[in-house]
């Protein structure tokens, strides 16, 4: 397993992760601890200078495991399941550009399907909006293999989303989806919160598993809570899990300590 930090190319109200304003300031310092990668949380890969990144990560011989989408529903609202078409069109369109984006990297990002699922609005049927976020993901995950980009289905807990909470709802969408590029992102956190054995729904992803988000009970760095780390990488291990686990926790008590705590107890896991 290969171990990343999950940053963000932009301010956002999503716990922005970053050591230095600039990017090639927290490039070296991830790579001087160790890291293998940089995850990138991005609400607009059109506004990247994606060369400039990709020198960037060549330089301390980071890679990108994956890219985030879900800052475009929490600065803009844009959802697959929100009741203007004009704005899940927009969803789709953005989502497009980290398809375009991830495919500038070799190997390519997977990209992350997480809050712009969108919540429940209360004069649309749930019925209705399900048919609108299966219909974009198929359009998306058609679009992403023509290019070589898988997605990832992440399960988030009840308080930030009311579409797909856990593992067993992420498999049941995955299926109508119908795609082999599609799988699960499993984070720790949520999981603490809707998974009744950490384990056990871990396990159910099987081959689904594509990508783990790290983050301890308190979303604080592993190691600053109480969810069981060496069971879960063990878990993994035994899985013959050989993809990415990245950190993606609050800055507290800050980045430098939350990346250096995180790198001194999961390295020695994965
Ligand atoms: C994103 O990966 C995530 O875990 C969400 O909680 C973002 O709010
Ligand atoms: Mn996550």
């Amino acid at each position: 397993m290969k171990l990343a930090f999950v940053i963000s190319t932009q301010p956002t109200q999503f716990q922005a992760i970053a050591f230095d304003p600039n990017f090639e300031g927290n490039a070296a310092h991830l790579a001087n601890l160790g890291y293998d990668g940089i995850e990138l949380g991005v609400r607009e890969p059109a506004k990247l200078d994606a060369a400039e990144l990709k020198r960037t990560l060549a330089k301390y011989r980071l890679a990108v495991p994956a890219l985030g989408t879900g800052q475009a529903f929490v600065e803009e609202h844009l959802a697959f399941t929100d009741p203007d078409a004009a704005v899940r069109d927009q969803a789709v369109a953005r989502v497009r550009t980290h398809i375009a984006l991830a495919a500038e990297f070799e190997p390519k990002p997977l990209v992350i399907i997480g809050l712009i699922r969108g919540k429940t609005h209360p004069t649309i049927s749930r019925a209705q909006a399900h048919a609108w976020m299966v219909d974009a993901l198929q359009t998306l995950a058609r679009e992403g293999a023509a290019r070589g980009v898988r997605f990832a289905i992440e399960p988030i807990n009840r308080y930030e989303t009311d579409w797909v909470n856990d593992v067993a709802g992420a498999l049941t969408l995955i299926d109508e989806i119908g795609a082999d590029n599609v799988g699960i992102l499993y984070d720790t956190f949520h999981a603490n919160i809707e998974e009744p054995s950490i384990e056990a729904s871990l396990r159910a992803c099987g081959a689904r598993l594509f990508h783990v988000h790290l983050a301890d009970s308190n979303r604080w760095y592993p190691g600053a809570g109480h969810t069981p780390f060496a069971n879960i990488l063990a878990t993994l291990r035994e899985m013959r899990y050989g993809g990415w686990v990245s950190a993606e926790i609050l800055p507290k008590p800050d980045v430098k300590t939350a990346a250096g705590e995180t790198f001194k107890t999961i390295k020695p896991l994965v």
